[in-house]
């Protein structure tokens, strides 16, 4: 949707500065509506204003109260650095006249608003190391200010968002529904899915369950979620809707599907995607480097499965929403979904090659951390 047309209702809401007539749509997400909306005052921070896909984050309330904690957790910590500014390195969201920091309109649509960072960039595909290594700083710092929150006290606002066996029950059950009669033209893509299943089932083995500690993480590690500066150095990760209780390896693994993938998670011509392995390089020094204390051995030896799975399990949701329709990502064309799937699917196969030696880079970044500190 280009407009709003009740943008001057919901900006009486919140407590801002806003110039209505200079909104305009911003952004690349799958989910949520995201605008930009100038400051009336020039010296003040610009904002973005978010409608959010209730339903897909049906308790809006729950997914403010998860933002809200880790806002405050992440502020407090930053605060507490010598050169610090926690309104820039840590997203701030505005409250509504109600105290709450999410507003419900007159026709049942749910917003938020937060500062917009001016001078920041983002990447959907990663141009040189330095992006890379701040990216993996960026995503280590964040996961290591928040490595002594409870993570189990946070609200699972999307139920079994990262349980391999959960998706893959869900695709079993769009084939059998199967509305537009599309899985019969997806064999080779369920098959292929089929055949690594269990192999991708690691972190729902007891065994990994039992070693792995519950950690807050983001769960949305796509590379275009760090905010980088004019230098290209990690400014502030956003968007926390999927905060929640998971595993690290989660959040190392999808950072690395987009930051390792040469062409956009939804590349159409397959042949030209590539792994762009001095990039991995990067991430994952600049991950060790702010990550490297709290991790322990269990959680290291799991990132390469992480780098496995995200990929995979992408490509099990795209796959399902083709078949069932179309209903949870936005698409801009028919077969949308399906181009997206087969990206990832390649994408996933060129890892799995890889594993090995993927593997010990991780483990040479272990240890010259370990030896330098
Ligand atoms: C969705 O909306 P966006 O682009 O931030 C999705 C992520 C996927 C991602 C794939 C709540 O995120 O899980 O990894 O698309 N978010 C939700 O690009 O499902
Ligand atoms: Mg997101």
């Amino acid at each position: 949707m280009q407009s709003v047309k009740n943008i001057s209702e919901i900006a009486a809401h919140f407590n801002c500065n806003v110039d209505t007539g200079s909104l305009k749509k911003f952004g690349s997400g799958h989910i949520n509506d995201t605008y930009f909306l100038k400051n009336r005052d020039e010296a003040g921070f610009d904002y973005l204003l978010q409608r959010i896909n209730h339903h897909i984050f049906t308790d809006v309330g729950k997914l403010t109260e998860n933002m809200c904690r880790v806002i405050n957790h992440l502020k407090e910590k930053v605060a507490m650095k010598a050169s610090g500014c926690p309104d820039k390195e840590v997203m701030t969201l505005i409250q509504g006249r109600d105290g709450k920091y999410f507003y419900q309109d007159s026709k049942g649509d749910y917003w938020r608003m937060c500062f917009f960072l001016n001078d920041t960039k983002t990447y959907d595909v990663v141009e040189t190391e330095k992006q890379a290594f701040e990216g993996g700083k960026a995503f280590g710092r964040f996961q290591n200010m928040l490595s002594d929150m409870r993570a189990e006290t946070l609200y699972e606002v999307i139920p079994a968002f990262h349980n391999i066996e959960s998706r893959l029950k869900a695709l079993e059950q769009a084939v059998q529904v199967d509305p537009l009669k599309r899985s019969l033209t997806v064999k080779a893509e369920l098959d292929f899915i089929d055949a690594y299943s269990e192999e991708m089932s690691y972190f729902q083995q007891p065994e990994q369950q039992a070693a792995l500690p519950k950690r807050v993480t983001h769960n949305d590690t796509k590379f275009n979620n760090v905010l980088l500066n004019k230098d290209d150095e990690a400014q502030c990760v956003i968007d926390l809707d999927t905060v929640m209780c998971g595993y690290v390896a989660y959040d190392f693994g999808d950072a690395i599907r987009t930051i390792i993938n040469t062409r956009t998670e939804d590349e159409e011509d397959v042949s030209k995607i590539q792994l762009n392995v001095p990039l991995f390089k990067a991430y994952a020094r600049g991950y060790m480097q702010e990550a490297g204390d709290f991790l322990i051995d269990a959680e290291i030896k799991s990132l390469i499965m992480g780098v496995l799975l995200l990929p995979y399990m992408q490509a099990v949701r795209f796959l399902t929403d083709h078949i069932n329709g179309d209903t949870y990502f936005k698409i801009k064309f028919r077969d949308h979904n399906l181009q997206r799937a087969r990206a990832q699917l390649k994408l996933f196969e060129m890892l799995y090659k890889r594993k090995a030696d993927l593997n010990e880079v991780i483990f040479g970044h272990v240890e010259a951390y370990r030896s330098k500190n």
